[in-house]
């Protein structure tokens, strides 16, 4: 008994510091009646690395359905990504837009 006589101890409180995961934002790519189709597969493979088939088929689901899912990313990232290419299309006189928001 020699630790506990006349020692004044404070208790500690483990507090639980759950690490939390940053929310992911999507890219969303959106629909136009007068970007062609062939300069929204153009963009999509450059900005987002996607191959043709794929760029293909988000540009069809975009075109037909009105948006699309690209890509998720960090919401800085996806910002960025979005941005970049939507000037992209602007740089060619085209209104193509991208856009972000928050995954559930
Ligand atoms: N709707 C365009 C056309 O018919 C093609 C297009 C597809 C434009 C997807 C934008 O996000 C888009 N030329």
């Amino acid at each position: 008994m020699s630790d506990n006589n006349n020692t004044i101890t404070t208790p500690r409180i483990q507090l639980e510091e759950k690490t939390e995961r940053p929310k992911l934002h999507k890219v969303m790519l959106v629909n136009d009646d007068f970007t062609p189709r062939d300069f929204v597969t153009r963009v999509l493979r450059i900005e987002f690395r996607m191959a043709e088939e794929q760029a293909n088929l988000v540009m069809i689901t975009a075109h037909q359905r009105g948006v699309c899912v690209v890509a998720v990313f960090t919401k800085d990232v996806a910002e960025a990504k979005a941005t970049s290419a939507t000037d992209h299309g602007r740089k060619q006189g085209f209104p193509l837009l991208f856009t972000t928001e928050p995954e559930e």
